[in-house]
């Protein structure tokens, strides 16, 4: 069994009970609160804000990531680190000196990220790979949750999985994550994945009961 790294995606948490749920996710063993913010040009959707992210980061001490999904994020990584997040994952369709933002979150002392979506290579963001703890494949197109696997992703998971020992990063696969992807994506290399309703959310069964399902599957 490998060990794999499973990060709930917030958005998908029902807000009525944001806390309870949050406490419930973090008992049950989960590895990285993946928090998914967008801003209404970059995707076509608004989820959550730093009001949500500093809420989640009261009600665990666990690591939290954010997605920022959002034109020009330079500027504002620092909003989230000040929120309480560990890892931030930015777009490099979305950023114009993206190195230089990845530095500035390293230099705050946090892990750094690039997120990537279906529409763009690994041979374009390779040198990147030198500042990123973490690569966020985008198995969707991101915006929403409960969308259909994008299958040629496939190929760029193992094109990074190449190239993990020589820049010493973790792959998260993002989007429709269902066992059985886990099961075919940590096989070629996958390190972590984001969980949403494929997996985890709007189950019969409890967050307790399907966790130690999933790492079992790796
Ligand atoms: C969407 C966002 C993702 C989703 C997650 C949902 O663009 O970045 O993190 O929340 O993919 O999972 P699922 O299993 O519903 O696709
Ligand atoms: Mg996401």
């Amino acid at each position: 069994m490998r060990d794999i790294l499973l990060c709930p995606s917030t958005m998908c948490i029902d807000f009525h009970h944001l806390d309870e749920d949050v406490k419930a996710l973090d008992e049950a063993n989960i590895d990285i609160f993946h928090n998914d913010v967008m801003d209404g040009t970059f995707v076509p959707n608004m989820t959550l804000g730093l009001n949500d992210i500093k809420a989640i980061r009261k009600s665990t001490n666990k690591l939290m990531d954010v997605h920022l999904m959002i034109e020009n994020p330079a500027g504002k990584v620092d909003w989230f680190i000040d929120a309480g997040a560990d890892i931030i994952y930015i777009h490099p369709e979305s950023e114009r000196y993206v190195v230089k933002t990845l530095a500035h979150i390293k230099e705050r002392g946090k892990m750094a990220g690039i997120a990537i979506n279906p529409d763009t290579s690994i041979e374009s963001i390779e040198e990147m790979l030198n500042l990123c703890d973490y690569v966020l494949v985008m198995t969707v197109n991101p915006g929403f949750a409960g969308q259909k696997f994008i299958d040629f992703t496939k190929s760029k998971v193992k094109k990074l999985a190449a190239l993990k020992e020589k820049y010493e990063f973790k792959i998260v696969i993002d989007g429709a994550c269902s066992p059985q992807i886990i099961e075919e994506l940590s096989l070629i290399g996958a390190d972590g994945f984001v969980l949403g309703t494929s997996a985890l959310f709007g189950k019969e069964k409890t967050y307790k009961e399907i966790v130690p399902e999933l790492r079992r599957l790796a």
